[in-house]
C-alpha cells in the first residue's frame, strides 16, 4: 500500500509518501501516465506493525491530480499538488465551530443541509442549590454529546486565539457564518460566541463553575429535542484559572476590534485572578449523580500559572510574577496544549510576548524547553517511515490531538529559528491526519479521497443525512480502545495505528470534539502562513 496527503501538497516543497510491504512505486498523474517511479528501502514500523519505507516525490512540481501504484498494482489515493490545497480544509475545520453551536438555529444558508433547530434555551440549574436558576445558553457543544465544559472551552479558544495572533492574515477567512462582515474577522466573531457563554460560568466573586451538562448524556438526538435538565456543576479552581487566563488574552486581542468588549473581558479576567489568589485548589470531581465526562485533572498548578503569565503580560503584577517564578521551579510540563496540562499556553504567551515583558532568564528558560521538545519530536519523526511523533502507547483517547499538539510545538519551532527542518515534521504530522497512516483514512470529515465518515457525534447522527458535517477532526486510534465498536477484545491484536474504528459507537476512538479541531486550525494556519517555505 501506497498512503499520500489525501488533502495535497506544495508544488514547490517537500513531498513525501508511505510505502508498505512492497518496495517498487510508480507515481502518475490523472491521464495514467507514468511521472516517476523507483524503489524505496523498507524497514519495520512499529505504530503500523509494516515494513515501511518513504517516497520522496519533492521533484514532482507541476500543479495537478497525481496517484500512486504500488508492485501488487494496490492505486493510492488521489491527492492534489497545489499551492491552495489546505484551503478547503482550512475554512471546513473553523467552521466547525457553527456547527457546535448551542442555543441559536442553525440556518441554512449558513449550515446548508445540515441546519437545525435552536437547542438548549432553557435556564439550567445550579447542582448545589437546585432551586436557583441559573442563565445558560450560548457557547459550544464540546463534542458528539452537548455538554458545554469550561476547562475544554479555555483549551480550544487558547489554539485559536494564539493562532489568530500568530497566523492572523491567513486565519482571517470568511467562513460564512452570521457574524460574517461585521467588525470582527470570522474567527473572533466564533470565539466570542464561546466567551460570552463562559462568561455565565462565572460568579460574581470571579468563581467559575466546571461544567455545565445533563445529567447523564441523552440519546442520539438532534440537540433541540434533548430537553434534559442542564445542571451546573460546583466551582473549581481549573476553571477559574483557565478563565483567567483566556479572558486575558482575548482581552488583548478583542481591544483592537471592541474596546468596549475587551474591557468586559478584561474585567473578568481579574475577577478570576483574584479568586485564585484567595481560594486554595479546588479540583473538580463530577458529583457521583453526574455521569458526564469529568475532565478530571489532579493539579492546578499550571492552570494558575497560564493565569499569571497571561495576567503579568498586561498588568505587570508582582503577584503573577511571584507565581511563574515558584512554577517554573515545579515539574510543569512547558510544552503540554491539552486540557489537562496547559503550561504550553503560558509558554505561548511567555514566547509571543517576548523578553521585554517577561525578562530574559524567564523567556531563554522556556525557549530552551520549547526547543528541546521541538527537537525530540523532530528526531522521532525522523526516525520512521511516517515521519510520525508518537510512539505505540502514545495513541491515547484523542491521539489526534496529541499529534495537532505536536505539531503546534514544531511550528512554534520553526517560528522561533526559521529552522525548515522543524516546518517539514509539522507538515508530515498534517500528512498523517490527511491521510498517511495505516488506516489510508483521512481523519477530517469530507476532506480527501477516503475521510472517515462515521463520527460519534450526536446531530449528525440524528439528522438523517448519509454525509457527515465536514471538517471534523476525528479522535483516532487510542492504544486501549473501550467502546462497544473498538475494545480490547476486538482490537488488542492491531498494531497501534490500527485501533481504531469509523463506528458512529467507537467514542474512544472516533468522536469529535472542540479542542480537536482547534489545534488543527493553528496547524494549517501556520503551515499556510510558512507556504511549505515556497
Ligand atoms: O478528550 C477526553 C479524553 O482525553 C479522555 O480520555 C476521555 C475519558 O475521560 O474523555 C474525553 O473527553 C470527552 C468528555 O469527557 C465528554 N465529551 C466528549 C469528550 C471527547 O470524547
Ligand atoms: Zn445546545
Amino acid at each position: 500500500m501506497i498512503y499520500v496527503n489525501q488533502a495535497g501538497y506544495y508544488g514547490s516543497s517537500v513531498k513525501h509518501a508511505t510505502l508498505t510491504s512492497s518496495s517498487h512505486y510508480e507515481l502518475l498523474n490523472k491521464d495514467g501516465k507514468v511521472v516517476k517511479e523507483g524503489n524505496v528501502k523498507l524497514s519495520f514500523d512499529e505504530n503500523s506493525g509494516e515494513e515501511a519505507g518513504i517516497i520522496d516525490f519533492s521533484d514532482i512540481t507541476e500543479t495537478g491530480t497525481y496517484y500512486f501504484k504500488d508492485a501488487e498494482g494496490n492505486k493510492s489515493c488521489s491527492f492534489v499538488i497545489s499551492d491552495d490545497h489546505y484551503d478547503e480544509a482550512l475554512k471546513a475545520a473553523l467552521k466547525m465551530f457553527y456547527f457546535q453551536r448551542c442555543g441559536m438555529e442553525l440556518e441554512e444558508k449558513y449550515a446548508g443541509r445540515f441546519k437545525r433547530k435552536a437547542c438548549h434555551l432553557g435556564d439550567a440549574f445550579d447542582l448545589l442549590n437546585p432551586e436557583r436558576k441559573m442563565k445558560m445558553h450560548g457557547g459550544w457543544h464540546d463534542a458528539g454529546d452537548f455538554g458545554r465544559y469550561v476547562t475544554a472551552a479555555a483549551v480550544a479558544l487558547g489554539h485559536l486565539l494564539y493562532g489568530f495572533e500568530l497566523e492572523r492574515e491567513q486565519l482571517s477567512i470568511d467562513v460564512n457564518i452570521p457574524e460574517s462582515g461585521g467588525k470582527y474577522p470570522d474567527i473572533l466573531a466564533e470565539c466570542k460566541y464561546e466567551l460570552d457563554w463562559m462568561l455565565l460560568m462565572q460568579e460574581e466573586d470571579g468563581g467559575v463553575h466546571h461544567k455545565a451538562t445533563s445529567m447523564n448524556f441523552c440519546d442520539f438526538i438532534m440537540p433541540s429535542d434533548d430537553e434534559l435538565p442542564v445542571a451546573v456543576t460546583p466551582v473549581s479552581s481549573l476553571a477559574t484559572a483557565d478563565l483567567a487566563a483566556v479572558m486575558a488574552l482575548a482581552a488583548r486581542i478583542y481591544k483592537e476590534f471592541d474596546e468596549e468588549y475587551a474591557a468586559v473581558l478584561k474585567a473578568a479576567s481579574l475577577k478570576s485572578w483574584n479568586w485564585l489568589l484567595e481560594n486554595p485548589s479546588f479540583i473538580f470531581e463530577n458529583p457521583k449523580e453526574v455521569l458526564t465526562g469529568t475532565y478530571y485533572d489532579r493539579s492546578d498548578a499550571d492552570e494558575r500559572f497560564w493565569a499569571a503569565m497571561e495576567i503579568y503580560r498586561s498588568e505587570k503584577d508582582d503577584k503573577a510574577k511571584f507565581i511563574i517564578q515558584d512554577t517554573m521551579e515545579l515539574k510543569v510540563n512547558l510544552t503540554a496544549l491539552g486540557w489537562a496540562d496547559v503550561g504550553g499556553f503560558a509558554s505561548l504567551c511567555c514566547l509571543t510576548g517576548g523578553e521585554e515583558i517577561f525578562g530574559s532568564d524567564l523567556y531563554n528558560r522556556i525557549k530552551l524547553k520549547w526547543m528541546d521538545e521541538a527537537d525530540r519530536l523532530k528526531q522521532l519523526s525522523e526516525s520512521n517511515a511516517f515521519e510520525f511523533t508518537l510512539r505505540p502507547r502514545e495513541f491515547t483517547w484523542g491521539s489526534n490531538m496529541v499529534v495537532l499538539m505536536n505539531a503546534m510545538i514544531l511550528c512554534y519551532a520553526h517560528e522561533l529559528t526559521t529552522d525548515a527542518s522543524y516546518l517539514e515534521a509539522a507538515k508530515a504530522q498534517l500528512d498523517y491526519i490527511f491521510g498517511r497512516n495505516a488506516m489510508n483514512l483521512s481523519y477530517v470529515t469530507g476532506i480527501g479521497e477516503n475521510a472517515f465518515r462515521n463520527p460519534h457525534n450526536r446531530p449528525g447522527i440524528a439528522d438523517g443525512i448519509d454525509d457527515p458535517i465536514p471538517g471534523f477532526v476525528s479522535g483516532g486510534p487510542n492504544y486501549r480502545p473501550g467502546d462497544e465498536a473498538a475494545n480490547m477484545e476486538n482490537m488488542s491484536d492491531r498494531p497501534a495505528m490500527r485501533r481504531y474504528a469509523d463506528n458512529i459507537l467507537s467514542y474512544s476512538t472516533n468522536e469529535i470534539t472542540i479542542y480537536w479541531n482547534s489545534p488543527l486550525v493553528f496547524v494549517l494556519g501556520y503551515i499556510k502562513k510558512a507556504g511549505g517555505y515556497v
